[in-house]
């Protein structure tokens, strides 16, 4: 694994970690160098702005930008860098997620976000997706997730009792 980060995992409060890290461990487990940051559409703009700004210059491929509530978060990112941003709608308590997922998902023609599920599927799919990204170009770690493809095909029994 390089050090230099590949994908960046960003997300809106602290509160979002717990649905998120479950992508960053998909991350891990496949060998690709990745960060995880705090950047808030609305708490902290000149943060996000920094962050989006930057991404090519760092050498991100694909940002995944969780949210949940008013979530912001994927869309403006996606308005200040032409990397693919993949979206999480995080489960929000008063809406149980269905804000956040019509959010992220409906972008007006020209700025587009890759959207997922809500929640922690979301997370691991968006995950997975920018691996898939990121393995066009990278056959070493295209054979990863093959082979975590594979185990995964493998660890499914045919017996529903076990
Ligand atoms: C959003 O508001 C965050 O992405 C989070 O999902 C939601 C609630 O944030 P906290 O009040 O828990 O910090 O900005």
């Amino acid at each position: 694994m390089t050090d230099t980060p590949l994908i960046g995992i960003i997300m809106g409060s602290t509160s979002d970690w717990d649905t998120m890290r479950h992508g960053a461990d998909i991350l891990s487990e496949l060998g690709i160098a990745h960060e995880c940051k705090i950047v808030s559409a609305h708490r902290t703009p000149e943060r996000l702005y920094e962050y989006a700004k930057s991404a090519v210059d760092r050498g991100l491929k694909a940002i995944i930008a969780g949210a949940g509530g008013a979530a912001h978060l994927p869309g403006m990112t996606a308005s200040m860098t032409r990397l693919p941003v993949l979206g999480v709608p995080v489960e929000s308590k008063a809406l149980s997620g269905m804000d956040s997922l019509l959010s992220i998902a409906q972008m007006p023609a020209g700025v587009p976000v890759g959207t997922l599920a809500i929640g922690v599927a979301g997370a691991k799919n968006a995950a997975l997706l920018a691996a898939a990204i990121v393995a066009t170009s990278d056959e070493a770690l295209a054979e990863r997730l093959d082979a975590w493809r594979r185990a995964q095909t493998d660890a499914v029994g045919e017996d529903p009792k076990g």
